[in-house]
């Protein structure tokens, strides 16, 4: 009977301390942040999964057995998440002159929604590992430059498909082909060097898969799976789409992940939003592992650039990001 008053006491703390766990939520939040619409679950293991995928099917170089294979591969997944996909196979002419055949892949969510957000990666890897110092001549395996992109997105494909909770926006996945066939290493230095990559996205900013194509935005991914990856705010990004850049890396820092996403400035980079921005205009940024002090990763066009060097953190902090981005929109 007289430990009545302490159990009393006792339960006044547990309610006083629930409630102060409450107000001290809202009170972390940023000053400018409204209540965020919720957002289904990214899984980094079924993205990991993905990525495996793509790298067991083999480097994924044009003109190549594995890279047909890991292309139809890719359509059916974005077919069976319930997606209208279509292929956009052309030719282009590589730096040595080689015919390559190319093949874009679009999917789109909710083609009729008139608000659509373009989310783009390349699916195709390099023909060589110019920056290695052995087996040159032969092709990486890309799982990060190549295989995370596509990875993430086919995730965030699924995650879009099947969870109750819908985006507003309607959205359209690009695989892009032939971004990464560029003069190799040796031969670079020509006043035409950065026309040989990003092909694919050449070809599509050229012609879009509908005739007028247009979106609100758009967000290329690019070797967005290494361990210890960090995300700066790209040159050609802040040139044509400021806006969006700040808004994603507020996103960003506003569900936890400010390591990844540094507030800064980095080089402009030749990559798949350049057509976009500069011949489709399509306000588009590129989250690319590149660093202003260290360029671009250790791995980058290595052979080391293998299943080893990826990281699911890094998954979860860019698949969460963009998927925060889309469920806000
Ligand atoms: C440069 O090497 C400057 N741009 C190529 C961008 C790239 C290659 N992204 C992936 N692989
Ligand atoms: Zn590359």
């Amino acid at each position: 009977m007289k430990n009545n008053w302490i159990w009393g006491l006792l339960l006044i703390l547990i309610l006083q301390s629930c409630g102060d766990g409450k107000v001290e939520k809202v009170n972390e939040s940023p000053a400018e942040s409204v209540a965020a619409k919720a957002v289904p679950k990214f899984n980094a293991d079924s993205a990991f999964q993905y990525i495996k995928k793509q790298v067991d099917f083999g480097p994924r170089v044009p003109n190549t057995e594995e890279h047909k294979k890991a292309g139809a591969w890719l359509q059916q997944k974005m077919a069976s998440f319930g997606l209208e996909v279509s292929a956009q196979e052309f030719i282009a002419e590589a730096y040595d002159g080689k015919k390559l055949e190319l093949n874009n892949i679009i999917a789109s969510y909710r083609p009729e929604a008139k608000k659509r957000i373009l989310l783009a990666a390349h699916w195709d890897t390099r023909r060589v590992a110019d920056k290695d110092t052995e087996r040159i001549n032969e092709p990486i395996d890309g799982a990060n430059d190549g295989g995370s992109g596509v990875g993430v997105l086919l995730e965030i494909a699924r995650v879009i498909s099947t969870d109750s909770l819908k985006p507003e926006v309607g959205i359209d996945f690009i695989f892009f082909d032939g971004e990464d066939d560029g003069k190799p290493e040796s031969s670079k230095g020509g006043t035409d060097d950065a026309k040989w990559w990003c092909l694919g996205s050449q070809y599509w900013a050229k012609n879009p898969h509908e005739r007028g194509y247009s979106a609100y935005y758009g967000i290329l991914l690019d070797m967005v799976g290494a361990k210890g990856a960090r995300f700066y705010k790209e040159g050609v990004s802040l040139q044509y789409a400021k806006g969006i850049l700040d808004k994603v890396w507020s996103n960003a820092h506003q569900i936890g992940h400010s390591d990844f996403f540094q507030m800064r400035g980095s080089h402009a980079i030749t990559d798949d939003h350049i057509p976009v921005n500069e011949v489709a205009r399509i306000p588009m940024i590129d989250i690319i592992d590149y660093s202003p002090d260290f360029g671009f990763g250790r791995y980058h066009h290595k052979h080391s650039d293998n299943m080893d060097v990826i990281d699911k953190r890094t998954l979860k902090a860019v698949g969460e990001t963009v998927l925060f981005t889309l469920y806000q929109e």
